[in-house]
């Protein structure tokens, strides 16, 4: 409940406000609108970023630091992350609960497992920064806190394709109207988020692009990206984010498939898993696909990753959408 997590906020002196694992703009966005707005009712928010922050998002840093790791000794009365939907997704290295007090999760997805202490999610919601701005509304706060109209702003262009998806609301618009009107710069927002494309990236959507192929009748097409392309292309991880929108736009795709080897090391071992994100142009409900190979997301986008080789991925995944145009 709204309730709950308000009182936390009133409560407490000391937060610690963190992203998912390989933060995107919704989930950066709305921990920097949270902090400013924690910040905006006198209290202390600090933002724990164990990761390198993706060049296309450093702009909403705006001179603000993060912690890659918490002191020793340190303790906050709770800890809030924002935008995740499972236990895996929470960041590298997420201290200990002595150190975070109770984890309160902020979010917009459907839940593919528990995660947090106290949880509110808004599944109405485009993005977790709409959630964040329903916080601002509840503390009180008679207007937008200095600092947070860009990231909650960039957090909702992110998640809404730039006011394109399904999820744009006629509220949703208008809570852009108001984030403009407290600040926000939306060229500046979609240039950083959408364009300034470095020329590996460039080369790389070339490279990814090559590999389409499509399956049952054309209703889905399927790329591919590989560490090779990756490494010849001068390109990395991050500049893939996105690319699977391109699968989804061929005409007639119902379902646009991206599979990307994916190196692992852990306790197992170095190895190459799979990613697989999918993306549906609307018919098609995307996150039974991916709930079926243990992973989840919204209707019009999901994603899993697979201790497999990107054959064996293909393989499964080809498997599982016959079951739907079989
Ligand atoms: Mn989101």
């Amino acid at each position: 409940m709204i309730e709950e997590v308000l009182d936390i906020a009133r409560g407490g002196e000391r937060f610690l406000v963190a992203c998912h694992r390989r933060p995107d703009a919704d989930s950066l966005g709305s921990a920097l609108g949270l902090i400013k707005t924690l910040r905006a009712i006198g209290k202390e928010a600090t933002l724990f970023m164990p990761e390198a922050i993706p060049d296309s998002l450093l702009f909403l840093m705006d001179g603000e630091q993060g912690l890659a790791a918490v002191p020793p000794g340190v303790r906050f009365d709770a800890t809030w992350v924002m935008d995740i939907a499972a236990k895996a997704l929470l960041p590298p290295g997420f201290p200990t609960a002595e150190v975070t007090g109770p984890v309160i999760i902020i979010d917009h997805h459907h839940a593919h497992d528990d995660v947090g202490d106290i949880v509110y999610r808004d599944t109405s919601a485009a993005a977790t920064g709409e959630v964040v701005v329903q916080l601002i509304e509840g503390l009180g706060l008679a207007s937008i806190p200095d600092g947070s109209a860009t990231p909650i702003y960039a957090a909702i262009v992110s998640d809404t394709g730039g006011f394109r998806y399904a999820t744009t609301k006629p509220a949703t618009l208008r809570l852009g109207a108001r984030l403009i009107e407290a600040g926000a710069d939306p060229w500046q927002v979609a240039y950083q988020l959408f364009e300034r494309w470095k020329p590996a990236r460039l080369r790389l959507l070339s490279a990814i692009i090559a590999t389409l192929e499509f399956a049952f009748d054309g209703r889905v097409a399927i790329m591919r990206v590989t560490r090779e392309m990756l490494e010849i292309c001068g390109a990395n991880d991050d500049m893939v984010e996105g690319m699977v929108n391109y699968a989804r736009s061929v005409e007639g795709a119902e379902i646009g498939a991206l599979l990307w080897q994916w190196p692992v090391q852990d306790a197992q071992g170095k190895r190459l898993e799979t990613k697989i994100s999918l993306r549906s142009s609307g018919d098609t409900d995307v996150s039974v696909i991916a709930a079926a190979l243990n992973g989840g997301g919204h209707r019009a986008a999901a994603a899993t990753q697979l201790d497999i080789s990107i054959e064996e991925a293909e393989k499964r995944l080809r498997a599982e959408l016959a079951k739907h145009f079989g």
